[in-house]
């Protein structure tokens, strides 16, 4: 039954060639949105799974960045904002698109896809566009200690986490005004970042167009989700290269790498922590993003242990479908976006993490996660206590990713 109701969810949002995250609230396609629809898709038809990334893939920038958004040109302008107008960029195959990444979880997608059916005539199309979404972050994102940043908390996916709240101090929000949001038109604003962080939000985007998309501008944070995703692409793509018959070495070198750095900078006091570029320091916040290094192959066990240590104890996986914030702060919102919330892909990669360290805890977890869709459907987010449903409902990953867990 949930997986019926799974597949007609992914159904009524497919595109033609992609799917939408919501009809009403994201009516685009969005980037890592594509890659953990592609995993769910990948279940019941490879086919879609294909089309999905490799359309995603079609409005890649020459310089190898994959933009967060790709705009449908049949959706009205001014249904989603910002649109394109705002962004005002194009790929070279003419599509529009932001200017903007997010977490690069899309080699994983493509090498899921496969395995469900394995087609390397697919894999040799799409390993070099994903090599080239690496090395765009390599080029414009690496700093010195060898980790990658982001530059506008859209990046990061997790938007309004209070993982931002400081380096977002940073930013004069003065000049951003005049703008009509469009996401309080389906869901209530309580659940929704405030007008205070959108205006943040324009503000960074504007600069950051402005300057051809080249200058980060005010906010540089290095996030241990993009950077755990950013290295599992590298585990990934050594495998991808593996089976095409290319030199896998180079991808296990820089898996290797990155997560020796993250370790070194990002790890404190129980899990792994954002770190401002500007400032040098490391957020010291309890987002869930901090778990997510569980799904790196290489991380050191006793690491490992003891990001299972705290995932039990402040983030209650024994009895919780995962929070995106750690309930025993006093930022904690339990309805709030990506301030409390559970999320089922961030609940997805953990589980992905837990999965060969601890198989009872990935099933405690995914029967949690499977408890919140039973009581309230296939929402954006949930009460991590009630499993009340909230923001939209349909929403993609939410589907797909359950139709992952449970195949
Ligand atoms: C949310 O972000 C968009 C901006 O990119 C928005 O709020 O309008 C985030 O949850 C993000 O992670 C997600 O990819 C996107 C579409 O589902 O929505």
């Amino acid at each position: 039954m949930i997986l019926r109701d799974a597949v007609r969810v992914l159904v009524s949002n497919w595109d033609g060639a992609h799917t939408v995250p919501s009809r009403r609230l994201y009516p685009h396609q969005w980037s890592w949105d594509s890659a953990f629809i592609a995993i769910g898709n990948a279940r019941w038809s490879p086919r879609r799974a294909r089309s999905e990334l490799l359309s995603l893939f079609g409005a890649q920038w020459a310089d190898g960045r994959v933009p967060h958004i790709v705009f449908n040109p049949r959706v009205p302008a001014g249904s989603y904002f910002p649109d394109q107008g705002f962004w005002q960029a194009k790929a070279p195959s003419g599509a529009e698109t932001s200017g903007i990444v997010q977490p690069p979880v899309h080699a994983l997608a493509a090498w899921k896809t496969h395995l469900a059916e394995p087609d390397t005539a697919f894999l040799r199309r799409i390993y070099p566009r994903l090599v080239a979404q690496q090395e765009f972050l390599r080029r414009d994102r690496r700093s010195p200690e060898g980790l990658i940043s982001v530059v506008h908390p859209w990046e990061s996916g997790m938007d309004n986490s209070p993982a931002w709240d400081r380096p977002l101090r940073a930013v004069q929000a003065g000049g951003a005004s005049g703008f009509t949001r469009r996401d309080l038109d389906s869901v209530s604003a309580d659940e929704r970042p405030t007008d205070r962080d959108y205006a943040q939000y324009i503000e960074l985007a504007t600069a950051y167009r402005d300057s051809g998309y080249t200058d980060p501008g005010a906010f540089e944070v290095e996030d241990p989700l993009f950077n755990a995703a950013y290295g599992l692409a590298e585990s990934t793509l050594a495998k991808i290269a593996n089976t095409l018959g290319l030199d896998a070495e180079p991808h296990e070198r820089e898996a290797e790498a990155i997560t020796l750095a993250m370790v070194e900078h990002l790890f404190d006091g129980g899990l792994f922590q954002a770190r401002d570029v500007r400032t040098g320091e490391l957020t010291d916040t309890a987002s869930a993003a901090g778990l997510t290094p569980l799904i790196l192959p290489g991380l050191p066990a006793d690491v490992a242990e003891v990001l299972i240590a705290t995932a039990l104890d402040r983030f209650q996986i024994k009895d919780l479908p995962l929070p995106s914030y750690a309930p025993d702060t006093p930022e904690f919102d339990p309805a709030r976006y990506w301030r409390g919330p559970s999320w089922i892909n961030v609940s997805w990669i953990v589980w992905q993490g837990l999965k060969d360290r601890r198989p009872d805890l990935a099933a405690t977890l995914a029967d949690s996660v499977l408890s919140a869709v039973v009581k309230s459907g296939f929402r954006e987010y949930f009460d991590p206590y009630t499993l009340r449903g909230h923001g939209c409902r349909d929403f993609s990953w939410s589907a797909a990713l359950v139709l992952d867990m449970v195949a």
